[in-house]
């Protein structure tokens, strides 16, 4: 495979709104397997945010260790992003993030990253409801390391030399719903159709948008046996509703009449349209999204689509306060209140 990619695009390609090509949000050619499905997510996420027309130095993008956390360096080459530990890319986004509310934040991680090491890491961000579009590109394996199983490999798969994972899998999306998380969404990376609109979604939602991503780790974990691979996955999805993310207030109206049909509005006054598939799905329901959830599992089915959202909860600047101002753009007078007044806050703590 040749890993230099041809500068040149056709000169008419179209724009977006604010005057950027598609090549504004791609990044380095990857250097990931031909087939691997991470790749497909990170063009999901170059179509989002070209679609959404978002600004790329807008962006931060931040990742563990692996190869899905490799892939910040395919997509939105012209943001900012940090490579971080392995395990440890939500205490960086925390960071970040508190430092300065106007980005937009991906964490990307992988099933490794997230449900193994990175765990305890991954459900305080969680908690915190911090405001991060959080995407694990879940293979069920390390596929950086050789492909050894990973925490979300389900009891009973077989790896490609064969052995058969005695464990019980940790189901990532159900843990979210379980943990409180305000989005929580699941997807296939071959399903560009309901990727693409649910990265938008989470882009627009303000506090902890989850989205686990199947995602066929063709060296590793593509064998007959594995529940991981292509052809299982496409056999066994099952998806709540088809989405539609509708920035514009005005554009929804004419949906409403449609009795199978939900509205769901996001905190910026955009809104998610769900043509409902499966009867009575309300993803305003937590109790009911983990009750899919559990019953998907037990069927060996990967439920798909928006699973829950709530829009009410605070993100954690609402919750802590902080300035509207990024710490970077803050002046000394406004750092510094002055003797006074600190000479109060401490008569304060006597
Ligand atoms: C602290 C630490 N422990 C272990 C490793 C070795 N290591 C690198 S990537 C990885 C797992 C990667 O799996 P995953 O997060 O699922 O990503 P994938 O490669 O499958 O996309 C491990 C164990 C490391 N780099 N750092
Ligand atoms: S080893 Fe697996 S996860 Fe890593 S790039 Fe190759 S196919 Fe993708």
């Amino acid at each position: 495979m040749s890993y230099l990619r041809p500068q040149f695009r056709h000169p008419k390609l179209p724009t977006n709104k604010i005057g950027y090509t598609k090549k504004e949000y791609e990044g380095a050619l990857s250097t990931l397997c031909a087939g691997c499905g991470h790749d497909s997510i990170s063009a999901a996420i170059v179509q989002a945010c070209y679609e959404l027309f978002i600004e790329p130095h807008q962006v931060a993008k931040l990742s563990g260790i692996g190869c899905s956390s490799k892939t910040p360096t395919y997509f939105l080459g012209n943001s900012h992003g940090f490579n971080s530990v392995h395990g440890r890319m939500p205490s960086v986004a925390t960071g970040a993030n508190l430092a300065n509310r106007d980005l937009v934040y991906f964490g990307i991680s992988g099933d490794g990253d997230t449900a193994s090491i990175g765990m305890g890491q991954f459900v305080h961000a969680i908690r915190r409801n911090l405001n991060l579009i959080y995407i694990v590109m879940n293979n069920g394996c390390y596929g950086l390391t050789k492909g050894q199983d990973s925490a979300t490999a389900d009891n009973g798969s077989k790896s490609k030399s064969g052995s058969i994972n005695p464990y019980q899998a940790i189901d990532l999306a159900s843990l979210s719903v379980e943990l409180g998380a305000t989005f929580v969404a699941q997807s296939f990376s071959g399903d560009k159709t309901q990727l693409i609109p649910l990265i938008k979604a989470a882009i627009h939602h303000k506090g902890f948008a989850f989205i686990n991503v199947i995602s066929p780790c063709v060296t590793f974990n593509n064998n007959a046996g594995s529940t991981k691979s292509y052809d299982y996955v496409r056999e066994h999805i099952e998806a709540t509703a088809t989405v539609d993310f509708v920035p514009e207030k005005t554009e929804i109206t004419a949906y409403y009449a449609e009795g199978t049909d939900k509205v769901v509005t996001m905190h910026d006054g955009s809104y998610l349209h769900l043509h409902k598939l499966s009867r009575d799905w309300n993803p305003q329901d937590r109790i009911s999204a983990a009750g899919a959830l559990q019953k998907a599992r037990a069927n060996g089915d990967i439920l798909t689509g928006l699973l829950y959202v709530n829009t009410e909860f605070p993100d954690l600047h609402a919750t802590l306060q902080t300035t509207r101002k990024p710490l970077n753009k803050l002046t000394e007078k406004e750092l510094c209140p002055g003797s006074r007044v600190l000479d109060e806050i401490n008569d304060g703590l006597k």
